[in-house]
């Protein structure tokens, strides 16, 4: 497939965009060559700027779960936008989808809508900092919440990629406040609340990780977790920007049975719109501005245009449960049909999986937390990007990210994926 279009393209936008991109990843920094340009798509299907169709596995980076286009929210959104898009005032919707939100989710009682991934995280922190008056927090090398300085210290994602995981621009004063730990080394997170006892706000992370490729928590690991925090006064944060509405209709915390303290969101819960949010029991959700001292603000926060566009995608997830089942089934047979053609070719790999995130990792030894992942072969990551590129398959162009299956797959084109990865090897 030639992209000469899409390198016309990206010579032209590095002249007056950083990189040619709006975020890192999309640069192909990670596994070469010049970023595809698209100019459209529908249902699982890309149509690129050099007119090829490709099979879509990020679906957005997650929030297009129904594929994309999905005309309810199309329609929601056309409806709305020619009413206004955002008046800086309060309207219904916005209690509409916070209250659907908040029924779908356990275990919270509010919900506060912001632009973006980054910016829910960003305020969890803040408002946990606020709840217990306590200013460290914890993170898990490999785990990323968005840009924000108090994450960007052995971040995961485009941050990796990078390999400056504790990004420039990030002060000594802020990174002082962030722990690290090692995902699932228990040990590595009691160490450091021994060591900073009393001083701990938060332990943050994504309960099945998926920027380091997919990873999921072993056994044991959450559930002490909640353990740790609840024998220390500290509120455990779960980062479901990726896995909220993803897993479960409910998200880890209804598919693995475990209860945060807080709950971030994004992606999905934007329908392909950008919107975040943050959500918790109403005790810690009440010192959230304007009803209690912990400030946090956004123009076009619940903007009507976003909130609909959430609504219609949320509204199609509560009324159709079969679909995460739909997901889980079709992405098990990615996984079944992947990893035996790369048995059969004798290609060492490990596949991780949870629902409809996985992640192929050219690894002889379990991937488990960031090391394990970092040690996988990029260069045969690089070789199975390109060549299934080249088959009409667009996987996501980093090994420390996840695939993110939607429901307009269908089986033949599962079928075709695991028959483009016999001619890559
Ligand atoms: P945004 O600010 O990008 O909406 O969300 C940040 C974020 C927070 N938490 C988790 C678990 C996330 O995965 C993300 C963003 N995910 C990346 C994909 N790994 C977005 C893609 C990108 O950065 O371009």
């Amino acid at each position: 497939m030639i992209y000469q279009r899409s390198s016309a393209l990206f010579e032209a936008a590095k002249k007056v965009i950083p990189g040619g991109v709006n975020s890192p990843v999309r640069a192909f920094n990670a596994v070469g060559g010049t970023p595809v340009f698209v100019k459209s798509a529908i249902g699982a299907y890309l149509q690129t700027e050099d007119d090829h169709r490709l099979i879509d596995y990020i679906s957005s980076w997650g929030p297009l779960i129904l594929g994309h286009a999905y005309s309810p929210v199309i329609d929601a959104i056309k409806n709305t936008a020619e009413k206004g898009t955002s008046f800086g005032i309060p309207t219904a919707v916005e209690t509409d989808i916070a209250n659907l939100a908040v029924s779908m989710v356990p275990n919270i009682d509010k919900i506060r809508f912001v632009n973006s991934g980054t910016e829910a995280c960003m305020s969890a922190v803040r408002l946990a900092r606020g709840f217990t008056a306590k200013e460290k927090i914890i993170k898990f090398a490999g785990c990323y919440h968005g840009h924000s300085d108090a994450f960007l210290i052995q971040a995961g994602s485009g941050a990796v990629t990078f390999g400056s995981p504790s990004s420039p621009g990030v002060t000594k004063g802020t990174a002082k406040d962030t722990l690290l730990a090692r995902y699932n080394d228990i040990d590595s997170v009691k160490a450091l609340v021994q060591a900073n006892q009393e001083e701990i706000a938060c332990i943050i992370l994504e309960p099945v990780a998926g920027n380091m490729g997919c990873i999921i928590p072993q056994a044991g690991f959450l559930e002490e977790l909640r353990s740790i925090c609840d024998a220390n006064g500290i509120l455990l944060v779960f980062d479901e920007v990726m896995t909220g509405f993803r897993l479960a209709a409910g998200g880890a915390q209804e598919c693995l049975g475990i209860n945060a303290d807080i709950v971030t969101f994004g992606k999905v819960i934007g329908g392909g719109l950008p919107v975040g949010a943050f959500a918790a029991r109403s005790e810690i959700m009440s010192y959230l501005a304007p009803e209690g001292p912990v400030y946090q603000a956004g123009t076009l926060s619940g903007n009507p245009l976003a909130m609909n566009a959430g609504l219609a995608m949320l509204t199609a997830l509560n009324e159709n449960p079969n679909v995460f089942k739909s997901l889980e089934e079709k992405t098990a047979l990615l996984a079944k049909g992947i990893a035996e053609v790369l048995t059969e070719k004798g290609v060492v790999h490990t596949i991780n999986r949870l629902g409809s995130m996985m992640s192929v990792h050219f690894s002889e030894e379990p991937v488990v937390d960031f090391d394990s992942a970092s040690r996988a072969n990029n260069d045969t990551f690089k070789k199975y990007f390109h060549g299934m590129l080249k088959e009409g398959v667009y996987l996501p162009p980093s090994a420390f990210e996840s695939y993110f299956l939607n429901d307009a797959l269908s089986y033949a084109d599962i079928d075709f994926t695991i028959e483009a990865v016999k001619k890559v090897f």
